[in-house]
Formats: C-alpha cells, structure tokens, sequence
C-alpha cells in the first residue's frame, strides 16, 4: 500500500517525519520518526551538577527555562533542599508566562494557518469583519480601518511575490472552511500577536536576565537578587514593569485568543471527532505553593478516557522503550524498558542510508525512545493538564473548560480530539494568564515584610553532599509533563536523563507494539487530497511538537 510521507513537518522546532498509511480516503496506520540525533545526556555526565540546568537549557531554543526549571527541581530534590518563597514565586511567574507565550505563538504563528486560509482573507469586507470582531470580543483594536490596513498590507505583501513562510501552504485546499472575514479576522490577530510578544517575553528578561536562555536559576533558588531600592536588584520599578506586562498578557489571551479560537473552532467541529489518540493523559502538576509547597495545577493520570476516576502519578512506573529508536541498551534486552535513573544513550543508527522512499518501521525508524508509564503510551500536554485538573475538581479549570464546552455547544467527550487539544491550550494559556499575576502579588507582599531571601543558603558546597544522591524534577512545560532524572556520585553526574513533553507524544512503537500519541491520533483522520494532506498537519500540529526536545 503506498505512503503518504510529511517530511519535514514544518512550523514545529525540529526534524518530524510522519509516514501514514490511505485506505478509502481514511488513515488506517502511521509512523513517527525523528530524523535528528542529539546526545546532550551524554555530554553532562561527569559534570558538576549545579551546572546542569546551563547545559539542558541548550536541549531546546524554544522551551530554554523548562529544562533550567527540571534540571534545578531534580538537583534540590536529590539533595533535600527546599528553595525560599521569593523564589519559588520568581520560578512560578517564569513558568506561567512561559505557557502564556508558548501558547499564544502556537495558536497564531505555528497552528492557525492550518485552519486559517489567509489567501482568502483578500476577499473579506473589511466593516463585516469589525461587525464579526465586535460579536465576539470588545478589543479595542478591532476596527473596520484596522482590518482594511491589514488587509491592504496583505495585499502589497502578496504582490511581492515573496512570501517567506506562507509560501508552502495548501492555499484554496477544500478542508479550510472559514468565511474570508474570519480569516482576515484571525490574519490581524496573527499580527497583532508578533508584536505582543516581544513585549510580553520582556518579563523573563527582567527576571531571568535575557530569553532565550534565561540566566537567574541556582540549585536553592534563584540568582537574581530581591531589594526595592537597589538599582541592581528585582526593584520596585521591575516588579511595577512586570505587573504592566503580565495585565497585558491576560488582555490578549482573554480578548483576543480566546474569542479566535472559539470563533474558529465554531467552523470545525468535526474536529471533535478526529484525532483522539492514546487515550491516556498524564500530568505532573505544578505551580507550588511557596509555603505548603501544594500545587496550583494537580497532578494525576487519566486512563482509557475515563473522566470519573483520577489515578496518582507514581516516578518509579517511568520507563524508556527503544525497540522502534535507534538506541542499543546494555541493561535490558528486546521488550524492556529502563528507568531513568538506569537510562541511557547509546546511539546506532541501524535505518536506511538516505536518500530513501520509506523508512522500515516493522525495525528500529526513530531518534525518539518510547516512554512509556506503568507499560502504557501516555499524551501529555495542555489537554492532559486541565483534563487532569477538570477531574481532580481544579475549580478554575472547571469553570474555564465548562465556558468552552457551553459556547462550542458540545459535552466533554469532545476534548478527546485534535480541536479539544486546540482548545485545551487556550484554556492553559487563559488559566496561566489569570494566575500568574496571583504570584506577582504574593511576592510583593513578602518582599514588603522584608522578606528578601532568594536562596536556601545550605549545601551549596559539595562537600556538604552524600556521597551518592538521586533525584528527579518535574515541571509542566507548555508541551506537557517534563522530567529530569539525576543520579550524583562523588559529587558529579553519574546519570542524567530527561524525559520530555514531546517524547512522550512523538513516541514510535514500544516492544508490545502499541502506538506512540502522534501515530494513535492520526489513525481514522478523512484525506481529502493525498498529495496535500493538511489534514496530518492539523493533528499533529495541535499536539506542538518539538523534536530537539523529543530527542535532546
Ligand atoms: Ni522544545 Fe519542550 C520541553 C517540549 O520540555 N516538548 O514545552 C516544551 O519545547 O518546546
């Protein structure tokens, strides 16, 4: 049976080949392979493990402060140390606008033109598309003039004749359903959210020194010095400069990415249908409480699409497959997984010499492993997060997902699919944006007691450490629950092992043969046209993939 093969998948970070497989229009199989080999794991070991985090920030240009934030978590937990409340509070405002941004550039920048055509936005009236705007959200900016400048900006854009990264779309491809004026509703916004966030990112340069890579973590807590009236310290003046931005972060979410991603998932319910996956959603939790140290965002799993019951998430059931990656374990044999503590890396490549037609994937067909929890494919993600805290009874997230679901007028089941997962990450972004000023405001108020702590101030000198230690950190990052596993001998590395968001979804087959998130989720997905098959972008795209990540 012949192949539809996507490779590169583009507007993700990093190498992405889908293989699937036509029947009657419809996928009956695919595959998942990263075509890209890293090995940063392998460049820690023996290192200092105070420097880890500065090393895992490097797995990824896109999701830098997550590896920093896993890394450091896994460090403090080998050595028991718990960071001061500043800091925590500091990590929490870090992380929470790091989802809001990550989110707002995947909906606008890597994921809308698979549902927005914005060759057709030439066509849209200009006064309907404000009266569409206005029905939908009070933005100020929404205006008949705005979107006529948009519209004509498009146009000598499009005369050109360069079109940079909308020239390889599938333009006119009969999947796209959106009227022209909600196309060039969505174009503007697309605009509009490039500018955003260069300006919304700006709180990680002030707390984190510069993004990417921001520069302020410490294992026990954080570098960046806290006194109102330092010049060279989280001033009053910062703390007031980051309040501004945070408040402009929560007005684009709510006015403008929200009203677009219900506006545009009005057109494509369908999508509720399409896309389902593994059925298996797992979250790590986060966002700690700097005193209980109780998180804002519970963990648990979700099994078998089963919304009555949440199961807890045990470290011990993580394990690595690599009988589909080509990866050669020492410890285990065929059908057998690895610990991360136990984890490793040895690469060989045993796929065909390029260039090749397909890859053989009844054999080894991926840089990615197969992680696998208690012997199960598990999705993780923004979908996994509220749909873990909708069950674990989140509050916030309930009332978030229950406005969703009433304004789409479809039931929870619908969230089992590619637009649920669309539209999970909106709810995460509106949920992040809402809580993060929540952190800002607690670390005023602890500052204003006099409370200037930033670091634990104890076992920084390694001589005060055991002899061997073994940590892990978790982290919720924009793509889902991440993991840094570390085992210290002798004061250095012994092991390092991280298991990502994106291995988890990108996962190729494991010994038992079960689908990895990406391949499940595709299987079933309508092809309208086999030689432009948007459809596979579209699901795959609503999981945001990074494979530097996947594969570090
Ligand atoms: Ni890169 Fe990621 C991190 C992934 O762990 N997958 O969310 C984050 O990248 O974007």
């Amino acid at each position: 049976m012949a192949k539809i093969v996507v490779d590169p998948i583009t507007r993700i970070e990093g190498h992405l080949r889908i293989e699937a497989e036509l029947e009657g229009g419809t996928i009956k199989d695919a595959w998942s392979s990263s075509t890209m080999y890293r090995g940063i794991e392998k460049i820690l070991k023996g290192r200092d493990p105070r420097d880890a985090w500065y090393w895992t920030q490097r797995f990824c240009g896109v999701c830098t402060t997550v590896h920093s934030i896993a890394s450091i978590r896994a460090v403090e937990n080998a050595l028991k140390l718990k960071v001061p409340p500043n800091a925590e509070l500091i990590r929490n405002i870090i992380i929470g606008i790091q989802n809001v941004h990550d989110h707002v550039i995947h909906f606008y920048h890597l994921h809308a033109l698979d549902w927005v055509d914005i060759t057709s936005a030439l066509q849209a009236d200009p006064g309907r598309t404000a009266a569409l705007a206005a029905s939908v959200s009070d933005w100020p900016k929404n205006s008949a003039t705005h979107f006529k400048a948009v519209q004509e900006k498009l146009k000598a854009f499009v005369g050109t004749g360069r079109l940079g990264p909308f020239a390889n779309a599938y333009w006119g491809h009969p999947a796209y359903r959106l009227p022209p004026e909600a196309n060039l509703m969505a174009t503007a916004h697309y605009l509009e959210a490039l500018e955003w966030q260069k300006e919304i990112i700006k709180i990680h340069a002030i707390l984190g020194s510069k993004n990417p890579h921001p520069q302020t973590f410490l294992v026990g807590g954080m570098s960046i010095p806290v006194d109102p009236d330092s010049q060279n310290a989280l001033n009053a003046d910062k703390l007031i400069t980051v309040k501004r931005l945070l408040a402009k972060a929560q007005q684009f979410v709510e006015q403008v990415y929200i009203p677009d991603l219900l506006a545009v998932a009005s057109f494509y319910k369908d999508w509720a249908a399409i896309g389902a996956g593994v059925g298996n959603y797992m979250s790590y939790g986060d966002l700690p409480d700097p005193v209980s140290g109780n998180l804002w965002f519970p963990a648990g799993i979700v099994r078998n699409r089963d919304l009555a019951k949440l199961l807890p998430v045990e470290q011990q059931k993580v394990a690595e497959f690599v009988d589909h990656s080509w990866y050669e374990y020492q410890q285990a044999g065929a059908g057998k997984g690895l610990h991360p503590w136990d984890g490793e890396t040895e690469a060989k490549y045993t796929g065909p010499k390029p260039p090749y037609e397909y890859l053989d994937t009844s054999a080894k067909y991926s840089w990615v492993k197969a992680p696998r929890y208690d012997e199960a494919p598990m999705e993780v993600g923004p979908l996994a997060r509220v749909l873990v805290a909708y069950v674990a009874g989140h509050k916030e997230t309930k009332a978030a997902v229950e406005m969703v679901l009433a304004k789409l007028g479809v039931g929870p089941a619908a969230l089992f699919s590619t637009l649920g997962r669309t539209a999970a990450r909106g709810i995460d972004a509106l949920l992040n944006a809402r809580q993060t000023p929540v952190y800002l405001e607690m670390l005023i108020d602890n500052i204003g007691k006099g409370d200037y702590r930033i670091h634990a101030n104890e076992k920084w000198d390694p001589r005060e450490w055991p002899a061997e230690a073994s940590g892990y950190g978790w982290h919720e990052a924009p793509r889902g629950a991440l993991g840094h596993w570390i085992r210290i001998k002798d004061q250095k590395i012994y092991n390092y092992q991280a298991v990502v968001p994106t291995t988890w979804n990108a996962s190729p087959r494991d010994g038992k043969g079960q689908r990895g998130p990406y391949e499940a989720a595709l299987v079933g997905t309508p092809i309208a046209k086999a030689d432009q098959p948007l459809e596979i972008l579209r699901t795959i795209h609503s999981f945001d993939p990074c494979l530097a990540c996947a594969v570090h």
